[in-house]
């Protein structure tokens, strides 16, 4: 005697994975569980490998692999928003966009191989004029999904946030003022902040993950050196850097660094912020944010800042999840829509034209999984945990 328990039967194909299968709800807790699993497992059943389920979903067409996909966005979600468009995408909405979009493409792809059939008639059937605005249209489409891969990774995963700066202007003093409690060490003393330390703070719904990370500066200490390369890797994932400036210094002084690291990471948003202004006089402009971190003037507006940013950042997000494989398609998608229109443009033969569109429509097609293999397979299931 274990449990009393509720067993559930399921019969094929009105099942999750399409096969006959049996559900145990116990009571809770885990070691219930872990005695029931023992169990079964002396009497001949196997632990399910990570994803095993949903594969099996897939193998038997209960799910594409872009439902597949909302699953793993779904359990991994951080914010309500990212499962709320990762539930409209289990039940089949991004699937069905794209096939819309594939019956758009083979339809100009038709119209292309019907004039073929007349050509020897010397006959136009279609204004060339019009083509073009339907590839253009697809061409804008695509694009428009691949632009919103960044607001998508923002919604799975949160808004990254990197505190950036010199030595001792105020970053983890920053980092705690943010999160309302004491997390990082701050003191006077320069090179304080040795590794990186990251921390969640909501605002309105959406997870920022806020990342504090060592002083910039040449240093002979080694694990200073070692917390100081790291920073790179943060400013690499970040979506959003606040480069903090000690005003009581000078207003100018972290302007160099911020030169230097637009050079670098052209495309990451950034801002300087003036710290220690309870240290000086002020004259506020508006290109920058003041602030006195230990004194906690001026959080307000960053955090309204803050909040404006994440709004813009995710508003592109319509209702789907664009992940990195979606996105690689779409990207050679917009390749072969973008050399049809060149032929078109070059009065080239409607067969050239028509070759790339139809194998724009093969693209997508791999992106819903109607072509897949064992490689793409095992790329999306790595990421779910046992018993999905
Ligand atoms: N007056 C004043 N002092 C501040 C302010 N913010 C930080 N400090 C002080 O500046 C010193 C350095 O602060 P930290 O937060 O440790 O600075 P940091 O940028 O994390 O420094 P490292 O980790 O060494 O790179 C501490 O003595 C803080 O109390 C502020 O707004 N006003
Ligand atoms: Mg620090």
């Amino acid at each position: 005697m274990i449990d009393t328990v509720l067993v559930s039967k399921f019969q094929s194909p009105n099942s999750y994975t399409g096969e006959d299968s049996i559900e145990i709800s116990c009571h809770g807790g885990v070691i219930i569980a872990d005695m029931i699993i023992k169990v079964l497992i002396e009497a001949g059943a196997e632990y399910a490998e990570p994803g095993e389920f949903t594969k099996l979903a897939f193998l038997n067409g209960k799910l594409d692999l872009l439902q597949v996909e909302a699953v793993a966005d779904m359990i991994h979600s951080v914010s309500t928003a990212g499962v709320a468009t990762s539930a409209r995408q289990l039940i089949g909405e991004f699937t069905l966009r794209l096939s819309a979009f594939r019956e758009q493409l083979l339809r100009i792809a038709a119209l292309l191989e019907l004039e073929l059939d007349f050509s020897e008639e010397g006959l136009e059937l279609i204004d060339r004029k019009v083509i073009e605005e339907k590839i253009n249209s697809s061409i804008q489409y695509c694009q428009e999904l691949s632009d919103s891969y960044t607001a998508s990774n923002i919604l799975r995963s949160g808004y990254f946030v990197g505190i950036i700066g010199f030595p001792n202007s105020g970053k983890s003093t920053l980092f705690n003022t943010l999160l309302n409690r004491n997390r990082a060490i701050v003191s006077e003393i320069a090179g304080t902040t040795r590794d990186y330390l990251e921390e969640t703070l909501y605002i309105n719904n959406l997870p920022i993950r806020l990342i504090d990370t060592a002083g910039i500066r040449d240093s002979i200490d080694i694990i200073e050196i070692e917390g100081i390369k790291l920073v790179d890797s943060v400013i690499e994932q970040s979506n959003l850097i606040l480069i903090l400036n000690d005003a009581s210094e000078s207003l100018d002084n972290s302007n160099q660094l911020f030169d230097k690291l637009n050079e670098k990471y052209p495309q990451t948003q950034k801002l300087i912020i003036q710290n220690k202004t309870d240290l000086i006089d002020t004259i506020e402009n508006n290109d920058n944010i003041f602030i006195s971190a230990k004194n906690k003037t001026g959080i307000d507006k960053l955090k309204t800042f803050l909040e404006n940013e994440i709004k813009q950042s995710t508003e592109r997000v319509s209702d789907v999840l664009i992940n990195q494989r979606h996105y690689n398609k779409l990207q050679e998608v917009l390749q072969n829509l973008t050399q049809a229109k060149v032929s078109l443009l070059n009065q080239m033969e409607n067969e050239i034209i028509s070759i790339d569109i139809r194998y724009a429509t093969k693209l997508i097609g791999e992106i819903t999984g109607e072509a897949w293999n064992e490689e793409v397979l095992d790329l999306i299931f790595s990421s779910f945990c046992i018993g999905k």
